[in-house]
């Protein structure tokens, strides 16, 4: 039997429009006004909007960070079902390598560790950490795998690489049209910076900030943009936290490069004062880059408003505060880094982007959404509500009010850094391919999460 969702509001990229949806198996099948019901089920959603399923384009769902094998707080099955309660119905998860590793395998452990173990749909960027000959002949297969994008850091010394390996990994993702999304931190003046701060016993959270400061983010950022305007490749910076990248970002725009920017919540609602929290709470903020000042925050919502950031995701990679953070009890740069973000990410910007003015419901669609699908090549099967896209759709209450809480929260991780912030509108209802999956910010189904296998189709490109 089909859904019949009547009296809602459904919210593109592109505008709003008072119309009945029709949901038929997995996809949806019909779109209009006043549509009959014939033998449909039918849910009134007056007074709702109804928005395409979020996807979070940068999780870290399971990850070991290198330092003494400390695995994430959240695995696939938490932190989709943390995703898919509050609206985020598919993920593009960091599938991460270790040196060694070929990509096939790490795709192997990946699909390992996802399949029948998520609430979501789920793919993932494949991350290269060092680069050869073997790993080079990987990417079209890759890209035949449907993994069409991939990641590269220019920090933190068990993941990095050269620029020359750079380059050369761009000239060859531009063969097959793939996208690559780069960490973008100096990490020869980050582990510089750390290893002062630690020779001078300056070892409390307050330091961290201090070892990447703006200018190690910006320098990386206008680095990567000379190198990727050299290979041709349009190319994705992720995280960006500050003004002086974002305005890297715009002269390299204004020179005719094409690329995208991803920033992440915590940028746009949080600030770097965090990091002096009394005792150790400042590690509750620890990740890299790191919290920046009010003034970045300003001028990232203006690029959030104004189009020079493309997309919103989380970064989502959450460490326990006990027994995980407080390992850097005595040395802030044995905390581990990263924070847990995936499930908040629709209220948060809905509250302080939507409901503040900053930004409209069709601009939050773009940046959570149809942005990140087309960037992706998720689109149009998902990222729309249109006929024939998968019905993946968020009935959208916007007169509920909330507080964000680490007691309440579905992510199974020991804190949140957002907690007590006071949140406007939620995920009454949340559709995966057809099935309700949440409902009133609880995930309510089985772990139906598929892979999504993806196929480049240039015209989809299509950055500002
Ligand atoms: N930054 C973090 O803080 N955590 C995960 C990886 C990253 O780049
Ligand atoms: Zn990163
Ligand atoms: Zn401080
Ligand atoms: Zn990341």
């Amino acid at each position: 039997m089909s859904i019949l969702l009547k009296g809602g509001i459904v919210v593109s990229a592109e505008g709003r429009r008072k119309v009945d949806v029709r949901i038929d198996g997995e996809i949806i099948s019909e779109i209009g006004t006043n549509l009959a019901i014939d033998n449909s089920e039918v849910e009134d959603v007056s007074g709702c909007y109804l928005l395409p399923g979020f996807i979070d384009a940068h999780t870290h769902l399971e990850l070991n960070n290198g330092k003494g094998s400390i695995g994430t707080a959240d695995n696939f099955t938490t932190g989709s079902r943390a995703a898919v309660a509050k609206g985020t119905t598919a993920v593009i998860d960091m599938a991460t390598p270790s040196k060694g590793t070929s990509l096939k395998q790490c795709l192997t452990d990946w699909n390992r560790l996802a399949e029948g173990n998520s609430f979501c749909d789920y793919t993932y960027h494949m991350s290269i950490i060092e680069w050869n000959k073997a790993i080079s002949s990987e990417i079209k297969e890759m890209i035949d795998e449907g993994i069409t994008s991939f990641k590269m850091y220019m920090a933190y010394d068990n993941l990095r690489t050269t620029d020359a390996e750079i380059f050369e990994a761009m000239t060859e993702i531009k063969k097959y049209n793939g996208m690559l999304g780069i960490h973008c931190e100096n990490g020869d003046m980050v582990n510089e910076m750390i290893a002062k701060f630690v020779r001078e016993g300056k070892l409390t959270p307050h330091y961290h900030p201090l070892t990447r400061p703006d200018s190690v983010e910006a320098e990386a950022v206008e680095r990567y943009l000379m190198i990727a305007d050299l290979a041709g490749l349009p190319v994705n910076i992720v995280h960006l936290s500050t003004a002086r990248s974002l305005a890297a970002v715009r002269r390299a725009r204004a020179r005719g490069q094409k690329l995208f920017v991803e920033t992440c919540p915590q940028y746009l609602v949080l600030d770097d004062h965090l990091y002096d929290g009394p005792d150790f709470e400042g590690a509750k903020y620890v990740c890299s880059p790191p919290l920046r000042s009010k003034k970045d925050q300003e001028v990232l919502w203006e690029g959030v408003m104004d189009g020079s950031i493309d997309t919103i995701s989380t970064d989502h990679c959450s460490f326990n505060f006990e027994g995980q953070k407080t390992l850097g009890k005595d040395d802030f740069s044995k905390i581990p880094n990263g924070m847990p973000g995936v499930e908040t990410r629709p209220e948060l910007i809905y509250t302080y982007g939507v409901t503040t003015g900053k930004i409209t419901l069709e601009r939050m669609v773009e940046l959570l959404s149809e942005g990140i699908a087309k960037q992706f090549h998720l689109f149009p099967q998902k990222g729309i509500i249109q006929k024939g896209s998968h019905a993946d759709i968020v009935i959208w209450n916007p007169d509920t009010k909330g507080v964000i809480s680490a007691k309440t929260q579905i992510q199974t991780v020991d804190y949140t850094p957002f907690d007590g912030m006071e949140t406007k509108g939620s995920a009454q209802a949340v559709y995966l391919r057809g099935k309700k999956v949440a409902e009133n910010g609880q995930c309510i189904a089985e772990m139906e999460g598929k892979f999504i296998h993806r196929k480049i189709v240039k015209e989809s490109i299509n950055p500002c």
